[in-house]
């Protein structure tokens, strides 16, 4: 898997609780298919024990792998070195990214969640190689997303952390709003709703693409 700023363009997030019973490995491979560029496992579903956690994973890791498409995995360092996933992506509440990052080693990818400008330099210093800026809009995925601080946001971040440092834009996106983020200065959009709720996730990431 080869890292550059394009793999943030369609970012799709995904667990078990979004999918409403449909089959994630299902869901997964139709939006390869509609473009997505890099996928993250983020599983949260309360009934899941850590053993079928870690299979699920495997089967996830392994369409990606088919596929090219980077593999993060949300929170867990040690789920995601047992995944050999390409990257662990965190949040302010999770370990300091200073600490991820000597635990991942320097070639895997590290995303740091941040919703100000101290969060974003600070992740940036502790050695992100991308931030997530969110949520951008109102998000029914995420219970304590907090209020949506807006694509302005991500232009003031940007204006921080430099023109070239990838940036991207969570929380609430689908295809009419995508634009908006791209504008204010993201280098792509991440998604969980507009694609695993959508009846073609194909057809829903195709959409997310930047024409
Ligand atoms: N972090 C901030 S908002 C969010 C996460 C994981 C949820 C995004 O989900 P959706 O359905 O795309 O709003
Ligand atoms: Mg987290």
């Amino acid at each position: 898997m080869k890292w550059s700023d394009d793999v943030l363009s369609v970012y799709f997030i995904m667990g078990t609780q979004d999918c409403s019973g449909r089959s994630p490995e299902n869901i997964l491979e139709e939006a390869i298919h509609g473009g997505i560029t890099c996928f993250q496992f983020r599983e949260k579903h309360p009934d899941l024990h850590m053993h079928q956690v870690v299979d699920l994973g495997f089967r996830l890791r392994a369409i990606c792998q088919k596929h090219q498409i980077p593999f993060i995995v949300n929170d867990r360092v040690d789920l995601a070195l047992i995944l050999e996933a390409d990257g662990v992506h965190i949040g302010q509440e999770d370990l300091p990214a200073f600490h991820v990052r000597k635990l991942i080693g320097k070639e895997r990818i590290l995303g740091v969640s941040a919703r100000t400008e101290t969060e974003a330099l600070e992740a940036v210093q502790n050695g992100a190689d991308y931030i997530g800026v969110g949520p951008m809009f109102a998000t029914k995925s995420k219970s304590d997303a907090g209020h949506p601080v807006g694509p302005e946001t991500i232009t003031r971040i940007r204006s921080v952390v430099g023109e070239t440092f990838p940036i991207v834009g969570i929380g609430g996106i689908n295809r009419q709003n995508a634009r908006q983020v791209r504008e204010a200065g993201a280098n792509g959009v991440a998604v969980i709703s507009a694609i695993a709720q959508s009846r073609s996730p194909r057809q829903a990431a195709e959409a997310l693409k930047n024409r």
